[in-house]
């Protein structure tokens, strides 16, 4: 390599080197207004509690406090683990005494947690699911941190947090880690969907992938075929027919970030459908759905619940559930053509507003 390639190679690695997450999101907004300053320190914080959390699971097997449960029970009925209580108190950590947040809404509180000092200050409400997938930690699987940013609207004065239930088309912001292999941070302000690895030599999330768009089509289908069972007959359709036609892979890896990440990027479907005995489904609409819908929509996919777009469906609760198929366009299209007439009329109306 002669001396001037050397140089620019240099030169190169220094460019990637410094295509970090905050300055990639001041370059989203083209401006430095308060929002593009807002959601630039928002995503820094982010970006720390993220660092945090993967270190601590990158060393779950020899220290304490990382592996195993908690004896407790979340507001959802789960089985709380150790690393649940501690990315939580990360996510909230990261963000007192910022001026930032005001609230935070998460998987693991039943109530949003209020941070005085930065209300009303901080317009801004963080919704988390703080380790998504958590059964996967014991045995060194992937599992991820999803997020959600909404602009408080009102004074929220009764501290009901009325004004989260709203449709995830509010969303200023939306994305997630995913601790892999790699840690990746995957985002979105509504400008595409952007994709950063954590380098830990540098402990700064590197600019991977900008305006990621996933595929029209893909192969793999995503879901726990356990549940084959309590399926509603459409659903089961849909998995005959998949197993009967060539060109299908199964890929489920029981965590969420996971499995919506290998499909942005390769393309297919994830379905976590209702069931029988539980028709609103398992997966949480305003921490877990909505923040990938609204990813899903930016990379030219689509999120539905079977009748509903999902960034369309209006919450009654905080922690309300809803059914989740999401992906590429025509996997999703395929689903939905063994729904019945009138799920199609209504997903199709919903669909082209
Ligand atoms: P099942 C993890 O508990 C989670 O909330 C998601 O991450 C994941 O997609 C789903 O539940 C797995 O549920 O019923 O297949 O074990």
């Amino acid at each position: 390599m002669t001396n001037v390639e050397q140089s620019q190679a240099q030169n190169s690695a220094l460019e990637r080197d410094c295509r970090t997450l905050s300055h990639h999101v001041l370059q989203q907004f083209q401006s430095f207004s308060q929002e593009a300053q807002d959601l630039s320190a928002i995503m820094n914080r982010i970006a720390l509690a993220a660092k945090l959390i993967s270190r601590r699971l990158s060393r779950a097997g020899i220290m304490e406090g990382a592996l195993g449960v908690t004896g407790e029970e979340n507001v959802q009925g789960e089985s709380v683990k150790k690393m649940d209580v501690y990315a939580n108190d990360v996510f909230i950590s990261v963000f007192e005494q910022s001026g930032l947040v005001c609230r935070l809404a998460s998987e693991e509180m039943e109530k949003p947690y209020y941070i005085p000092e930065n209300c009303p200050i901080g317009r801004y409400t963080l919704l988390y699911d703080p380790v998504d997938g958590s059964s996967n930690i014991d045995t060194n699987l992937n599992v991820g941190s999803i997020f959600s940013i909404c602009q408080q609207e009102g004074n929220d004065v009764d501290g009901n947090a009325n004004d989260l239930l709203q449709t995830g088309r509010k969303q200023v912001a939306a994305g997630y880690i995913l601790y892999g292999a790699s840690t990746m941070l995957v985002y979105s302000t509504g400008n595409g969907v952007h994709s950063f690895t954590l380098d830990p030599s540098l402990g700064e999330f590197i600019l991977a992938q900008e305006n990621i768009q996933i595929p029209e089509y893909g192969a793999i289908y995503s879901l726990n075929e356990g549940n084959f069972w309590q399926w509603e007959e459409p659903l089961r359709e849909y998995v005959r027919y998949v197993h009967r036609n060539e060109g299908y892979s199964a890929r489920y890896g029981g965590a969420l970030v996971g499995d919506f990440h290998r499909i942005l990027l390769q393309g297919g479907v994830f379905l976590y459908p209702g069931t029988v005995k539980k028709p609103e489904g398992k997966l949480r609409l305003l921490y877990e759905s909505a923040p990938l819908a609204f990813l899903t929509e930016q990379a030219g996919g689509r999120a539905t619940t079977g009748t509903q777009e999902i960034l369309d469906v209006i919450p009654d609760k905080i922690h309300m559930r809803t059914p989740l198929i999401i992906g590429s366009r025509e996997n999703v299209k395929l689903v939905e053509s063994f729904m019945p007439a009138q799920s199609q009329e209504t997903a199709m109306a919903h669909s082209q507003t």
